[in-house]
């Protein structure tokens, strides 16, 4: 007879939406991960992405031993070793470091590739016992970070959106990137007769389901919105009530938004003023109207004013007064993921490093002290940070001794001294917040670990005594690390068994809060607009550079393709299907042309974060993207100005 459980589960993903799931495990193998139904935001629906998430635990190319470098750095030749050759190597390695660089030239690099606590945050636990540098910074929106921090809200409970007049989806993709979020749109429409807007360079599959689709020019979308404030300003539509009570800077905004009348920023953003003014028209009187952005028109060098421009028309509408009316960025739950880290071990003034930097971190000769030892997890830098040939650069230097914890060999995990192989979500336990609602959701264990694959708790406890590190925070289980994180009201038993919370912060009322709000944009400047300016938005199929190594997602989305739109194709000579060669002063790929009325003029785009190997879909647009950040931080990877050139037949052969 076969044994057949069912296990509550969620999905680690860095995706808003966590997806709670039922895991089917027959004989001690899982056949099958399925979408709760009762789960009252993701409702059964798992994405395409995900659905047959079994498959990368199974995978044929998964880590799942030790592994220790033989070739040069970034040839992917590696021994087997055994645990305990690994962890001693590592140790002897590292406390090397501190030997002779200090505690500081030791370095942590994690982001999302998991979003579960544990995973995330028990490793930082040695480099905070270790004395370590400390990281910080983003890589996915920076911009919306630094508002939040500043205290603009940019978010609310987005089950509110059925109640919303008017959805205006600026620079989101949300039918590919939080296709949960939509059935509330949808309620929207069949509740109220809601409009739906997209602003979006791109007519997406989320732009042609919507009923207006604005094709912007990227990177002037904070010069759209205060042109939008100037209207409504003028036109005495805007709530001045409102605004007046929320802003520290009303006058000088005012003036700000005088400077740019419809017909100037039309000029700019590559649309017809009327666009402009019947939207801040129809924004003003919508009762309520939502903004709900992404992170696309965030990720250039002018993120913070945009984000800031919208925080503003939301107040200018009035919006947050009413249910279903504000901004929406992001919608964290009451959670404190970062306490399970246990910052509090680090010595006072720990160095801190912006991640998103890494690049300069690991070439920067001023850098004292240099960073010697590094240990990498949940990210994949050699394919997703800006300027990513610098990474390399600092990747294969010869003094930097790099762990790479890992799932496959990734362009990253190839530049790893030391490879350790790390469990994946049907493998440990975990807990989840998403971005993208307010349900915090439990990941029991279906089956014990695949091969040698460890937990990073349990990675963790066994590096611990090998530094000396007695603190009993170094042999707390998984589940306890996890639990630091949970809000005082939720029971982590009840939410093992259940599956699911919602922990709602407050809902935003801007008007009440003690705190003023700059609106006023530092740069609100035109863009650039020589040359070509390479997007690199999301893909269907892959999690970022998560999944594009799977066989059946990457049959799905295809081969990498560069959109161009027919006008830029006409000038340059080229044509639909054609090999091209994208290239700027910092690197180049080649990649097959697809000219089409789907990307504005003046821009192109290739969707999906590939890695250099196989060498089929060596298209990593991060080689050709500059080390440009916002003063916030926000990596401008939209800021990537290329030519594109037809390749020679003979060359392609
Ligand atoms: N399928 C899938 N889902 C994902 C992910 C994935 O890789 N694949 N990644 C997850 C992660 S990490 C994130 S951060 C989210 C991101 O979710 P989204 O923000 O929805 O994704 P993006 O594709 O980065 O950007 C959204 C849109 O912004 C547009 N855009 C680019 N520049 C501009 C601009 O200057 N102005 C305007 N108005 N629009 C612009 C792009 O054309 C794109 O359609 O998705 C998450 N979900
Ligand atoms: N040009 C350009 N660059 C971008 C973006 C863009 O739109 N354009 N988007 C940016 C954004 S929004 C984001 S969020 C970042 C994402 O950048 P990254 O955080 O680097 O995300 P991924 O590329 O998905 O890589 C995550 C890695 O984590 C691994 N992983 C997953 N789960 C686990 C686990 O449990 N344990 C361990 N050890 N590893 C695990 C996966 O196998 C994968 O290799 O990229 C950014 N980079
Ligand atoms: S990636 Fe997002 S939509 Fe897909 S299963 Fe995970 S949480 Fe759900
Ligand atoms: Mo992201």
């Amino acid at each position: 007879m076969v044994s057949v459980s069912e296990v509550v589960g969620c999905c680690p993903l860095d995706c808003q939406d966590t997806c709670s799931w039922v895991a089917r495990v027959e004989d001690g193998h899982v056949t099958s991960v399925t979408g709760r139904r009762d789960h009252p935001f993701t409702r059964g629906v798992l994405c395409a992405k995900v659905n047959d998430f079994q498959t990368r635990t199974y995978a044929n190319d998964r880590l799942l031993h030790p592994l220790r470098r033989t070739g040069p750095k970034g040839s992917g030749e590696f021994e087997r070793i055994d645990w305990n050759e690994a962890l001693d190597l590592i140790a002897d390695r590292f406390l090397g470091v501190i030997k002779s660089d200090g505690p500081e030239a030791l370095m942590p690099l994690y982001y999302l590739g998991t979003m579960g606590t544990m995973q995330r945050h028990s490793l930082r636990r040695i480099f905070t016992g270790l004395g370590a540098s400390n990281i910080h910074g983003e890589v996915c929106g920076a911009s919306m970070a630094s508002l939040s921090q500043e205290g603009h809200p940019i978010g609310f409970d987005p089950e509110e959106t059925a109640d919303s007049r008017l959805i205006i989806l600026w620079g989101v993709n949300m039918l590919a990137t939080c296709h949960h979020h939509w059935q509330f749109v949808k309620q929207a429409r069949q509740k109220h007769g809601a409009r739906v807007i997209a602003i979006d360079p791109r007519r997406t599959q989320t732009a042609r389901q919507c009923d207006q689709h604005i094709a912007i020019r990227p990177g002037t979308d904070a010069i759209f919105a205060t042109s939008m404030a100037h209207v409504m300003l003028a036109e005495g539509i805007a709530d001045l009530d409102y605004i007046k009570r929320t802003a520290s800077d009303f006058e000088e905004y005012c003036e700000q938004a005088k400077a740019w009348p419809p017909e100037r920023a039309a000029e700019v953003c590559g649309v017809e003023p009327e666009t402009i003014i019947n939207l801040a028209r129809e924004f003003a009187s919508a009762d309520p109207a939502v903004i709900r952005t992404g992170v696309g028109p965030q990720q250039n060098i002018q993120g913070e004013s945009y984000i800031r421009s919208l925080s503003a028309l939301a107040c200018l509408g009035g919006h947050w007064a009413k249910r279903g009316g504000g901004l929406i960025a992001e919608t964290n739950p009451d959670y404190d993921d970062a306490a399970a880290a246990a910052l509090h071990l680090a010595p006072a003034n720990t160095r801190s490093i912006d991640l998103s930097s890494l690049g300069v971190s690991l070439s920067d000769r001023s850098l004292l002290p240099a960073i010697k030892g590094l240990m990498i997890w949940g990210m994949n830098p050699a394919v997703t940070i800006v300027d990513t040939n610098r990474v390399r650069q600092g990747l294969v230097r010869e003094d930097l001794f790099t762990v790479a914890v890992e799932h496959f060999m990734t362009d990253t995990a190839r530049f790893a001294d030391v490879v350790l192989p790390s469990t994946t979500q049907l493998e440990h336990f975990d807990i989840v917040h998403p971005w993208g609602h307010h349900y915090i959701s439990a990941n029991n264990p279906a089956v014990d670990p695949v091969g040698e694959a460890k937990s990073h708790g349990e990675i963790m406890r066994l590096l611990a005594p090998r530094f000396g590190l007695t603190d009993p925070l170094f042999t707390e289980t998984d589940e306890q690390i996890a639990a630091h994180a949970l809000p005082a009201y939720v029971d982590i038993g009840e939410l093992k068994d259940i599956g699911f919370v919602k922990a709602s912060p407050p809902r935003p009322s801007p008007v009440d809060s003690e705190m003023k709000l700059k609106f006023t944009s530092d740069i609100l400047e035109p863009p650039r607009t020589a040359g070509l300016r390479l997007l690199s938005p999301k893909a269907h199929y892959f999690l970022n550079s998560t999944f594009a190594n799977m066989p059946r997602q990457r049959q799905s989305e295809g081969n990498p393709v560069v959109q161009m739109n027919s006008r830029d194709a006409a000038e340059s000579g080229l044509s639909d299907g054609q090999v091209v060669r994208v290239h700027n002063e910092r690197g180049e790929f080649v990649s097959t042309l697809s000219v089409t009325d789907d990307i504005v003029a003046g821009a192109i785009s290739v969707g999906g974060k590939w890695w250099s190997v196989p060498v089929e879909t060596n298209v990593v647009a991060n080689m050709l993207s500059p080390s440009l950040w916002s003063p916030g931080g926000q990596p401008a990877y939209n800021d990537t100005f290329v030519t594109v050139e037809a390749v020679a037949a003979s060359a392609v052969a």
